[in-house]
């Protein structure tokens, strides 16, 4: 079977201790599948760790640990928690099928198994596991500027707080929100509204070049960029280029009651070395502060502040 939108067949781990069982199952599926082998557990889940297969068919009565301790192994570890597990074994009592179903396995098959049968339930379950990986990952991007959304942020605040709070590096984040924009959909209407974000959108994305820089639309016209190993010095630089790029679009917006006919950002720049002392929440509350105080600075602007390890940080602003 094909992987969707690619030519690659999609890839399955036998994990059983019976040679007989293994070449007999690699006969059948090698034609549709890419097969990998392991003839115990624990090397077993060291395949599955380092090569992530679709989907893996495990054997229950093994040597050295059985296939319920492989399975609860593979259900506890965060890189392989999500592969579907169909345990494919002799023991055929209810009970072996409801432990084994307990412990997380997607399907149980009984040997001796018919080929056309055993085809499908693999193949159900690949299609399964392909559907419920693409609603999550929808689920986590916004439909209208197809930048992540906000829940999305607040998994990847939290992993990156914890990465540069072992490392003791800065983490910074922009907040950031549109100018006037009630007006602008007001007087443009609600269409030419959502095409100006997604452009905005579009806009925000340019400075950030590092791979681990990542921006968010968090709400409505407020958007949220988080650059991990980035001290304050570069987070304003960054949030200037933000400004300048959106600027830069020209998107003309007669209703903002400035001398600046055209649609703008405010932006807040907050930099922490993360520690006990602040929560991310903390850094997103300084965030949203500077940027509330950008606005009452006229708009169009950036404010930004470096948080204290010790007491009393330096407030830092730019833009016009
Ligand atoms: P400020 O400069 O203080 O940010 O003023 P503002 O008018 O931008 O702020 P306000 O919060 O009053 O209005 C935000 C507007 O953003 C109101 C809402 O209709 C619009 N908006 C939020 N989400 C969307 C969207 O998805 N599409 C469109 N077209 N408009 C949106
Ligand atoms: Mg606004």
């Amino acid at each position: 079977m094909l992987n969707e939108g690619s030519k690659q067949k999609h890839t399955v781990l036998i994990i059983d201790d019976s040679p007989i069982n293994i070449e007999h199952l690699a006969q059948v599926l090698k034609t549709d599948y890419n097969i990998k082998v392991a003839n115990k557990g624990e090397p077993g889940i060291e395949v599955a760790k380092s090569q992530q297969p679709d989907l893996i068919l495990l054997d229950i009565v093994m040597p050295d640990m059985d296939g319920y301790a492989v399975c609860r192994r593979l259900k506890a570890d965060d890189k392989t928690r999500n592969i579907p597990i169909i345990f494919i074994t002799t023991k055929s009592d209810t009970e072996d099928e409801t432990r084994g179903l307990s412990l997380g396995a997607v399907d149980y098959i009984t040997k001796p198994f018919r080929t056309p049968i055993v085809k499908a339930r693999i193949k159900t379950h690949i299609k399964l596991k392909h559907n419920s990986d693409l609603l999550e990952k929808l689920a986590l991007i916004d439909a209208l500027t197809n930048l992540p959304n906000r829940r999305r942020f607040e998994q990847i605040l939290k992993r990156e707080w914890g990465r540069s709070r072992r490392s003791q590096s800065p983490l910074s984040i922009i907040m950031l929100d549109i100018d006037h924009f009630k007006e602008f959909n007001d007087h443009y209407g609600h269409l030419a509204g959502d095409s100006c974000l997604t452009r905005v959108a579009q806009s925000l994305t340019l400075p950030l070049k590092r791979p681990a820089d990542s921006i968010f639309r968090y709400g409505g016209e407020e958007f949220i960029a988080v650059l991990p190993e980035t001290d304050h010095a570069i987070a304003m630089t960054l949030a200037e280029k933000m400004r300048s790029q959106v600027a830069r679009l020209l998107i003309p917006h007669a209703y903002t009651h400035t001398s600046h006919p055209y649609i703008s950002i405010s932006l807040g720049a907050a930099t922490v070395i993360p520690s006990s002392r602040h929560s991310p929440n903390d850094l997103v509350e300084a965030a949203d502060q500077l940027l509330y105080n950008a606005k009452n600075a006229g708009r169009n602007c950036v404010k930004g502040i470096l948080m204290p390890s010790t007491p009393l940080g330096e407030p830092v602003s730019s833009g016009d």
